[in-house]
């Protein structure tokens, strides 16, 4: 069957406007639209990213499902988001916006090329811009097959691990470009942060790809590549260019992006092992860029801003005298004020954070809070204290509540504490977090390598004092997947859920309980959740996870009480773990770090005196006396 007989469930938009029901997609009709050349002979070079991560309705959450419910499950969203497909765009039919990556790209070739040899655009209107001029089709990805952590699990639980919304639709994309009627006078260029699962499954000419970019488009590899394409000559099946190592070297987009994503660092710097961003340069850009881009999404009718970054809180602190963990508390405030009180933004979100800066400077949470939560789109009324039951739900990951595996894959994930003291830093930073209305998303690996019963109930364990102290996190496990270039990349975990332990399964299982409290508050849901969970068990679930899936998922649907599925010894009910205090972690911090604390914040060791040094900002803020 050659690509243009192939029907895929799609949506098709005519003329730029969304049909908005996700119809059947005939890529044949699109070809015949295709053959009206675009009157200008199309653009040089075009770029495009799935609709799937190029929609900023309804939230970050919509993406993130999209990123792990399978395609049979699109009704659902439909009936929930009916509107999500309805995107905005410029006169001209490009996209009023784009991913922050594609737009990155963008303003780096603007640097060579002309702005008028460039379009962006949605798959469903790439025949209004590629035409007989047409070079290059660059192609942004943040995880078009799936592949990646958080996101395959949860399809494959449901049957059908290949196929998330967001990868069909990806794959909808290639084979747009793929049957495009110019295919043989462009070359197709794939970058972002998930084009190594392209790499990895080796489905080039599945998808029509001609490169895979590893790394950024600012690089001048990266222009260079482009270059070549123009010029027609054969490219590389997959290059790494190099990542800008100076605060200059980032470029800044002057246009609209998905959700108001404006970079706010690069790197990380606490290395844990699995991490691929970790492996970028530790880098935080400066304000008024930042501030710049944000008046650009403003400009063009953003109203939500999210600042992209691994750890919000190294921003201010890097590269200077006090080590990157003990956040700059008043360049942090400084620049958030600066973001909300910029003219136009309504809304603004978190993205990613870790958990031990909220246990190092509480006041600094506090002071976030103040700020952040007035203009936080996210309501959890049975769990917010704030007038208007606003939240903030910043990404952080958890990963292991096991000590003896966290030495393993993260020792640097708590510091300035020890990840001895792990489990304490998780409970105590998030009972700050929780008192500041802050709810975070915390992400856990399952099924880690060499994972044992032990590390799995040790991380039970820190579930079960979650719930205990009447804390809340929505939990969200996924199974080890070793990203490429990691440091992990030849490990090996579970790879499939039949292999899940029943110990990993009642992990899982459980934190997804634990995620759906603040829902189950009217008589009846419970009642419903229990009945559609053990009903989709017996007509599907049960053959393809298999017999360890039994008892957690009966757990789950709360078919009989945990105590006594503990003592018929089905499940584990975990067992009460010590906590340290702020004070007690504190008081076994090496003894130079203690300079970088907060006097205000309290919990100091008795007999040490902390000293303000007015004036010098990002120095520390209290000396020992030493003896
Ligand atoms: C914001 C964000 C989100 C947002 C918004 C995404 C969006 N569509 O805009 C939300 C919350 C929705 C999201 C969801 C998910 N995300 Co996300 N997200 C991020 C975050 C924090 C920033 C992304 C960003 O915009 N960066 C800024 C831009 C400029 O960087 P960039 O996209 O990488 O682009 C640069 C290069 O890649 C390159 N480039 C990009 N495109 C192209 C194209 C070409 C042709 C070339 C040459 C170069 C090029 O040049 C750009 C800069 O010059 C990153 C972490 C990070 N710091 O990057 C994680 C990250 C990308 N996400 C990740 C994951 C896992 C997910 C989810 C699967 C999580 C989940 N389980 O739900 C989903 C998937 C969503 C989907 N649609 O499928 C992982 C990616 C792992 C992977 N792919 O292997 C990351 C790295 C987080 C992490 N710490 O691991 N995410
Ligand atoms: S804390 Fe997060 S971003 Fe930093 S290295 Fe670890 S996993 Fe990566």
């Amino acid at each position: 069957m050659s690509p243009s007989q192939v029907h895929i469930n799609g949506n098709n938009s005519e003329k730029g406007k969304s049909n908005g029901h996700g119809s059947s997609i005939n890529i044949e009709s699109q070809n015949r639209a295709a053959f009206e050349t675009p009157a200008d002979g199309g653009k040089l070079i075009v770029l495009t990213a799935p609709l799937t991560e190029t929609i900023d309705h309804a939230g970050y959450f919509i993406q993130m499902g999209m990123a792990s419910m399978p395609i049979w499950m699109e009704g659902v969203l439909n009936r929930k988001y009916p509107k999500w497909r309805d995107v905005e765009y410029n006169d001209d039919g490009s996209a009023k916006y784009m991913p922050a990556g594609t737009r990155v790209l963008e303003a780096s070739l603007q640097r060579e090329f002309n702005s008028d040899d460039i379009a962006a655009c949605l798959p469903d209107d790439l025949h209004k811009f590629v035409g007989p001029n047409t070079r290059v089709v660059a192609v942004s990805t943040h995880n078009p097959l799936g592949v990646t952590f958080a996101a395959g699990v949860y399809t494959s639980i449901f049957g059908s691990s290949k196929m998330p919304i967001n990868s069909h639709y990806a794959r909808l994309m290639f084979q747009q470009i793929k049957s495009n009627p110019y295919r043989d006078t462009f070359k197709v260029i794939v970058g972002g942060s998930g084009g190594w699962q392209i790499i990895q499954t080796d489905l080039y000419d599945e998808l029509g790809v001609d490169c895979v970019v590893e790394g950024r488009s600012e690089s001048l590899d990266t222009l260079e590549l482009f270059r070549k394409a123009i010029r027609g000559e054969d490219l590389p099946r997959e290059i790494e260019v190099k990542h800008p190592t100076t605060r200059e070297g980032i470029i800044f987009p002057d246009k609209r992006t998905t959700f108001g994503v404006v970079e706010m660092t690069t790197g990380c710097g606490r290395r844990c092992q699995f991490c691929l961003p970790d492996l970028n340069p530790q880098i935080d850009l400066p304000k008024e860029q930042i501030l710049k881009a944000v008046r650009a999404n403003v400009r063009e009718g953003n109203k939500q801003i999210s600042l992209a970054t691994e750890d919000m809180f190294i921003w201010g602190q890097v590269h200077t005298d006090t080590p990157f963990y003990f956040p700059n508390r008043e360049a942090l405030v400084g620049l958030y004020t600066d973001i909300v009180n910029t003219p136009g933004v309504e809304h603004h979100v978190l993205s990613h954070s870790t958990i031990a800066p909220a246990v190092v400077d509480p006041i600094l949470i506090k002071k976030l809070s103040d700020l952040l939560l007035p203009q936080s789109p996210i309501h959890l009324p049975y769990l917010s204290s704030h007038p208007q039951k606003k939240a903030l739900t910043p990404l952080i990951g958890l990963e292991t509540g096991s000590v003896s595996m966290g030495k393993k894959i993260m020792p640097s994930k708590g510091v300035p504490f020890s990840i001895e003291d792990w489990p304490s830093v998780v409970i105590q930073g998030l009972t700050v977090l929780n008192a500041n209305n802050w709810f975070p998303a915390m992400t856990l690996i399952v099924g880690n390598p060499e994972e044992t019963d032990e590390d799995v109930m040790a991380t039970l364990d820190v579930i079960y004092e979650v719930e205990r102290r009447g804390l809340f996190a929505f939990f969200i496990p996924s199974i080890f997947t070793p990203l490429h270039d990691t440091r992990m990349e030849m490990k090996k975990g579970v790879t499939e859920t039949m292999q899940l332990s029943p110990l990993q399964w009642q992990l899982i299982m459980k934190c997804w309980k634990m995620n759906l409290r603040p829902v189950q508050y009217s008589w009846w849901t419970p009642t419903v959740w229990r009945v559609g969970a053990i009903g989709l068990w017996m007509y599907k679930l049960r053959k393809l996870n298999g017999p360890n899936f039994k008892w957690p998922l009966l757990m789950f649907s709360s078919a009989m009480s945990e105590k006594m599925m503990g003592r018929l010894g089905k499940i584990y009910t975990g067992k009460p773990i010590t906590v340290k205090s702020r004070k007690e972690l504190i008081a076994g911090l090496k003894p130079h770090y203690l300079q970088y604390l907060r006097a205000d914040n309290g919990d100091l060791p008795e007999g040490y005196v902390a000293q303000a040094q007015p004036g010098v900002q990002r120095a520390p803020l209290a000396l020992p006396v030493l003896p």
